[in-house]
C-alpha cells in the first residue's frame, strides 16, 4: 500500500489554489490512469497519472478525485476501491474508505462503488465540469449524460502550477538524480568490448529496483550507429571493441523523474575523433547549463548549446560556411542535421513534463524561474546508415548526447545529476574498472 509522498499541507495548498482558479458553479473530477493490459490477465505495472499525484498524492489504480462547492467551501471527495478480503487476496491490500479519509489530503472518501449516485446528482447541479476524459470510461459516461453544464480543461492552470517545484519535490527530484547518476556509475564500470547493450541495460535497472526506484522511461542503450537512433531501447546488440555506447536512462522517486544522459567508449579509451565530438558537445552542454539564469528566455539555453555546437562543425571542417549561415534562420540551419532535437525540456512528475519551454509549443515563450527543474542535453549524431545527408567518414558510427538535470535558483544553475561523471579523464578512469 501506498503512502502520499509529500506533507498533507503541500497537497492542501495546491487544492487551494487550483480550486481557488475555478469558476462559481464548477465540479471538479480527476480520474487516475487504467490499468494497462499487456495480454490476457496480465497487467503492466501501474502509473498513477500526474494530475491526480499532484493534487493528492494518490498512487494506486482505481480512484477518481472530485471536488465541489458546498456554500463559500470547497470539499474535496477520493473515490477508491473499498476494502474487500477476496478480492485482496489476489489483487493486494486496499488502502480503503476509512484509510483514505485519515491518510490522504481529502476531506472525504466514498467507494468506487457509489460514483454514478454521488457524481450524477452533482454533475446536474454545477454549471462546469473540469475533467480529464478519456481515462475512466465510466465517468466519461456519466459526463456525456449531463446537458447544461460546460466541459472545461483543469489542465492549463495545474500545468501552470506544476512549473515551479518546492522545497520538498525538489528533495525527491535530487533523490532521484542521484539514483540515476550512481546507475551510470555502475554501468560504466561494468563495461567491456563486446558487452551486449541488454547487459548494460541490467545493470542501470537493477541498481533502480535496489533503490525502490523503478525507470521513468524505458531506458535507451545505444551502442556504435545505435546511438545515432534518437529513441533506440531494443537494446539487443552487442557493442564492439573501438565503439561508444549513448545510455539515456532515468528512474523516478514517489513519480518524480531524473533524466541522465551520458556517452562512453566501452574499451575505456577515446579515439580521437570520438574524444573532438565528444569534448564539442560537452563544451556546448556546458554553455547551455550556464545559459540557465533565473530571467532569461527559455530560448536563450537552446541557442547558447546551439551556437557552440554550430562553431564546433565548422572548425572540425563538418560544415563550410560561416557560423550565421551554420546557424540559418530561427536556429534552424544546417547543423541540425547533426543535432535533430531540442536543447532540453521540463522535468517533474512527468520526463518530458508541463508547463511550456518545450520545443513546439505555440504559448508566449517562457522565463526561467527559480524553482524550475529541467534537461540540458545537447547531442551530436553521425548515423553512418543516414542517406539525407553527408555523413564525414571520420565520424562515421558516432553518436553522443550529455544530459544533466538543472535546477534554476537566483544564485544561478544547480546541477541535481553533478555526482554522475563527464569529463572525459573521469570516465576514462570508471569504465571496465569495477574496482
Ligand atoms: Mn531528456
Amino acid at each position: 500500500m501506498s503512502e502520499p509522498a509529500l506533507s498533507d499541507s503541500e497537497y492542501l495548498s495546491r487544492q487551494s489554489v487550483f480550486l481557488g482558479q475555478l469558476p462559481e458553479g464548477s465540479l471538479v473530477l480527476m480520474p487516475t490512469n487504467p490499468v494497462a493490459y499487456r495480454s490476457n490477465d496480465t497487467t503492466f505495472p501501474f502509473r498513477a497519472n500526474s494530475y491526480i499525484l499532484y493534487l493528492c498524492g494518490w498512487s494506486d489504480p482505481e480512484a477518481v478525485l472530485m471536488a465541489h462547492r458546498d456554500g463559500a467551501e470547497w470539499i474535496t471527495t477520493l473515490f477508491v476501491q473499498p476494502r474487500d478480503t477476496k478480492a485482496e487476496i489476489w489483487e493486494g491490500r486496499r488502502v480503503g474508505i476509512e484509510g483514505t479519509v485519515s491518510g490522504w489530503p481529502v476531506d472525504q472518501a466514498h467507494s468506487l462503488e457509489d460514483i454514478a449516485e454521488s457524481v450524477t446528482s452533482r454533475l446536474n447541479a454545477c454549471t462546469s465540469v473540469y475533467c480529464i476524459s478519456g481515462l475512466n470510461p465510466e465517468l466519461d459516461e456519466l459526463i456525456s449524460r449531463v446537458d447544461g453544464a460546460e466541459l472545461a480543461d483543469p489542465t492549463p492552470i495545474l500545468d501552470d502550477m506544476r512549473v515551479l517545484k518546492s522545497k520538498g519535490e525538489i528533495r525527491l527530484m535530487q533523490e532521484s538524480a542521484d539514483i540515476a547518476s550512481a546507475s551510470h556509475i555502475a554501468a560504466m564500470q561494468a563495461t567491456f568490448s563486446g558487452i551486449g547493450e541488454w547487459q548494460i541495460q541490467s545493470t542501470i535497472e537493477a541498481h533502480f529496483i535496489a533503490c525502490k526506484s523503478r525507470w521513468s522511461y524505458p531506458s535507451i542503450v545505444g551502442g556504435g550507429d545505435n546511438a545515432t537512433i534518437l529513441h533506440y531501447n531494443s537494446n539487443d546488440n552487442k557493442i564492439s571493441d573501438g565503439e561508444l555506447v549513448l545510455v539515456d536512462a532515468g528512474c523516478e522517486i514517489s513519480g518524480y523523474a531524473s533524466d541522465v544522459t551520458r556517452t562512453w567508449p566501452v574499451n575505456g579509451k577515446f579515439s580521437d575523433q570520438q574524444r573532438e565530438i565528444y569534448e564539442l558537445v560537452l563544451k556546448a552542454e556546458l554553455a547551455g547549463i550556464k545559459a540557465c539564469q533565473a530571467g532569461s528566455l527559455w530560448s536563450s539555453m537552446h541557442h547558447a548549446t546551439s551556437r557552440v555546437l554550430a562553431q564546433g562543425l565548422i572548425d572540425l571542417g563538418v560544415l563550410d560556411c560561416s557560423l550565421e549561415d551554420a546557424l540559418g534562420d530561427d536556429f534552424n540551419g544546417p547543423f541540425r542535421n547533426y543535432f535533430m532535437h531540442g536543447s532540453g525540456h521540463m522535468l517533474g512528475l512527468d520526463v518530458h513534463d508541463v508547463g511550456g519551454g518545450r520545443q513546439g509549443d505555440d504559448k508566449p515563450e517562457r522565463r526561467f524561474e527559480p524553482g524550475m527543474v529541467l534537461t540540458v542535453e545537447p547531442g551530436l549524431y553521425f548515423g553512418s546508415w543516414r542517406t539525407d545527408v553527408e555523413i564525414p567518414e571520420r565520424y562515421a558510427g558516432i553518436g553522443v548526447r550529455i544530459e544533466d538535470n538543472v535546477l534554476i535558483t537566483t544564485d544561478g544553475p544547480v546541477v541535481l545529476t553533478s555526482s554522475c561523471p563527464k569529463t572525459i579523464d573521469e570516465i576514462e578512469a570508471l569504465v571496465g574498472n569495477d574496482g
